[in-house]
């Protein structure tokens, strides 16, 4: 028998395929097996007594985490652990240069919310959407659920911030959720594997959260990732600038103006020196 399915999950080489209600633990035929990006969770497939033959072709690809077919990505934030917003801003230019749209919520707003307004500052002109939420109360979920409608979420950001509170509050499932204790601060994940859940037309990916991001960004071309600079970035006098120091730089010229936050450049200057020494260094990004 052959069926068609999506991926929406995949552990030690096993892939969990849903096929209408059910779901099916398959392997991968061997062409696709030694492919790092062979099969990713969010793959539409065509399988045959158990075996996956055939990706049907992707809508897109994220690559941090690793996802096809998305259409959001959401950045969970909360006050503690304390936003890390050079993450933020990576995960930002990845899906910015992955070509999805980004949106950030702001979970845990029943304790504290006293990092929205510098989230607000810095990145208002660089995502979509910005929700304040509680996984806890509920505050806030209905309108983020509703934008979330007909499409497929990828719920990224810090350890401990909230993404499985989210989908357990959203979709009224039970997954394990952690403590945010010195474990966690140090990096421990409770989610350890990605995992698609669906509940009335909402796809929602849960990943595990992330301690750092490195991806060789500058491969992937830095000076093109901020959709916040772009809007001026044509008018750099040169066509390659990469606004770091180069005369008549219409970035700097915004950020100067307060067209641009400040400390998300800043921030930029900084992830472009690490990204270059780096690369400079040959280690591996
Ligand atoms: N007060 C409050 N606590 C929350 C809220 N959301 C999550 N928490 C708590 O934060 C801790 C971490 O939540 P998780 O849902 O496991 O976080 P996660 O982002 O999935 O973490 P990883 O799976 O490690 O990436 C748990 O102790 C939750 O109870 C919220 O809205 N308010
Ligand atoms: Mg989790
Ligand atoms: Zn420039």
């Amino acid at each position: 028998m052959t069926y068609k399915g999506q991926v929406v999950s995949s552990k030690a080489g096993k892939f969990f395929v849903k096929t209408g209600e059910n779901e099916i633990i398959c392997s991968a035929k061997g062409s696709l097996k030694i492919k790092t990006d062979g099969i990713l969770i969010g793959d539409f497939v065509e399988i045959e007594d158990k075996v996956i033959y055939k990706v049907l072709e992707r809508k897109n690809k994220l690559l941090r985490p690793s996802v096809s077919n998305v259409d959001v990505v959401v950045i969970v934030t909360a006050d503690l652990p304390k936003p890390d917003y050079y993450l933020i801003d990576k995960f930002i230019s990845n899906s910015y240069l992955d070509g999805i749209p980004c949106i950030i919520a702001v979970n845990k707003t029943d304790i504290s919310n006293n990092e929205f307004d510098k989230i607000y500052d810095n990145y208002s002109s660089c995502v979509d959407k910005i929700f304040p939420v509680s996984a806890k109360t509920g505050k806030g979920t209905e309108e983020f659920l509703q934008f979330l409608k007909n499409k497929t979420c990828v719920f990224t950001g810090q350890s401990a911030v909230g993404k499985t509170s989210l989908v357990n509050f959203l979709f009224g499932e039970n997954n394990e959720t952690g403590e945010l204790s010195e474990k966690t601060l140090k990096g421990k994940q409770t989610t350890t594997c990605s995992r698609i859940f669906e509940k009335n037309g909402v796809k929602i990916v849960d990943t595990p959260g992330f301690s750092a991001l490195n991806v060789d960004i500058l491969k992937r071309k830095l000076s093109s990732s901020y959709p916040d600079f772009e809007k001026y970035s044509g008018f750099c006098r040169f066509n390659d600038c990469r606004h770091i120091n180069e005369p008549h730089c219409a970035v700097i010229k915004a950020v100067k103006e307060k067209n641009v936050n400040a400390e998300r450049y800043s921030r930029y200057l900084e992830i472009y020196k690490n990204a270059k020494e780096n690369r400079d260094y040959g280690k591996k990004n």
